[in-house]
């Protein structure tokens, strides 16, 4: 380990007493819960954008966070650091994996050829740190929404040369994910998308996009890459419209061009709520489409209307994911922390902070998202519910078998229906934090 966060002890659990700041409430990586060691059931990862590369810059104002790491900014000498920082972190938060862009790894040169001769430098260097650790990678991507070639977008783009330079990111950051052994690979549509339609053929665009998908899917396999594509959905920002708007969206999208095999969806908490959702919404939508993969684990602010990425303290939002994740048996990829600290909290300590926030709100969520399973009452309330459908006529009209004129004759004979039933909504809710809150 080196020495960069030299302050930080190694964060250990010390129960919901503890007073410590710099320990873990409720993570408590090796407790078992519905037959799972915590850490099985959510393989936190790191974000190599927010947490060693983010600063502090917003639209208004510059960084105020140093993460230079005792080097010189916009060197691979700096690029060397942050992936020592980054390893120091992961081993003293007890954190697996990471995620990464291409463009988060190195500094991006002018020609394409020199950027990917330093992304094969730092990841031979990745490699070896990564030796002699758990630490793994969980997802890779390749950033098309920074560099100004990308302003028209990436798969999307009108010209066909900066379409040729998506693709060449795309094969490297594939090449890199391969080679690092990543267990998934990300889409996210950051400029996939259009400020108007006056200037825009959305069917043209979205074919293209199409085309390279199954592009890098071809590709990947070629090189051996055996996990899931992700397209991570968001809705808006930075283009005024994304085609990847939501889970079902993206789901249509997936299936109208035969990529549904391969991929799977990357939920992110902030961007279901953007899209105008709960973050259980697109997650629950995402499962029962067999498509639920990973999941960007942060947080929104309702009072403002963009992509905040806060680190995930609302239990209510993060038991919801709990519970649609072990409904759906776990995921195939794992919770990264798309998440950065606020502005003004600029110091080392904050880093840790938001991160043993983040995993203490999920490892809660978990274990109040198996306590509502356990107790089964809204399971049982939901069973009920339907329960009318479980008669003859119920089991015709599920297996597809009825036809109009007898459901009609049905319901002439009836003259009119009982209720329904109440939906219980208050009730429900009282439950729900009946067992978040009850002793
Ligand atoms: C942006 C966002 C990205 C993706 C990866 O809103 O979430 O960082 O997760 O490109
Ligand atoms: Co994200």
């Amino acid at each position: 380990m080196s020495d960069i966060f030299t302050s930080i002890p190694r964060i250990r659990y010390e129960g919901s007493g503890s007073k410590n700041p710099l320990a873990f409430k409720y993570y408590d990586a090796d407790r078992v819960i519905m037959g799972k060691k915590m850490k099985e059931h959510l393989p936190f990862a790191m974000a190599w954008w927010h947490n060693l590369c983010a600063s502090g810059v917003d639209m208004f104002g510059s960084g105020t966070t140093d993460k230079s790491f005792g080097s010189t900014l916009g060197t691979m000498e700096q690029a060397r650091a942050k992936v020592d920082a980054g390893f120091e972190f992961m081993e003293k938060l007890g954190i697996e994996y990471f995620c990464f862009h291409d463009v988060d790894l190195v500094p991006e040169a002018d020609d394409i050829n020199e950027t990917n001769r330093r992304l094969d430098e730092i990841s031979d260097y990745i490699l070896e740190k990564m030796r002699g650790t758990n630490i793994k990678c969980l997802w890779g991507t390749a950033n098309m929404f920074g560099n100004p070639r990308f302003m028209n977008g990436a798969g999307s783009t009108n010209s066909v040369d900066v379409y040729c330079f998506a693709a060449a990111q795309i094969k490297k950051a594939l090449e890199l994910t391969v080679k690092l052994g990543g267990r998934g690979y990300v889409f996210w549509g950051g400029r996939e998308g259009y400020e108007t339609l006056l200037n825009t053929d959305v069917k043209f665009e979205q074919e293209n996009i199409a085309a390279l998908m199954h592009m890098a899917v071809d590709y990947g396999r070629s090189i051996g890459f055996t996990g899931d594509f992700y397209i991570e959905p968001k809705p808006k920002e930075p283009m005024k419209h994304q085609y990847d708007y939501d889970a079902a969206t993206a789901i249509g999208f997936l299936r109208q061009y035969g990529l549904d095999k391969d991929f799977k969806l990357n939920i992110e908490a902030n961007h279901a709520t953007l899209a105008g959702h709960t973050f259980q919404h697109d997650l629950r939508i995402s499962a029962i489409n067999g498509m639920l993969g990973s999941v960007d684990a942060n947080q929104g602010d309702l009072l403002l209307g963009w992509d905040t990425d806060e680190f995930p303290f609302n239990i209510y939002e993060t038991t919801m994911c709990m519970y649609e994740v072990l409904k759906a048996g776990g995921l195939t990829g794992g919770f990264n922390f798309d998440a950065k600290t606020r502005r003004p909290s600029n110091t080392p300590e904050d880093m840790f902070y938001g991160y043993i926030l983040g995993m203490d709100s999920f490892a809660l969520g978990l274990i109040k998202a198996a306590q509502l399973i356990e107790d089964g009452r809204l399971d049982a309330f939901v069973k009920d519910r339907y329960s009318s459908f479980e008669g003859d006529l119920g089991h015709k009209i599920r297996s597809g078998e009825a036809t109009l004129e007898e459901l009609a004759a049905h319901a002439s004979k009836l003259r009119r229906p009982a209720s329904p039933g109440s939906g219980r909504q208050e009730y429900l809710e009282s439950l729900v934090n009946s067992v978040l809150f009850g002793a």
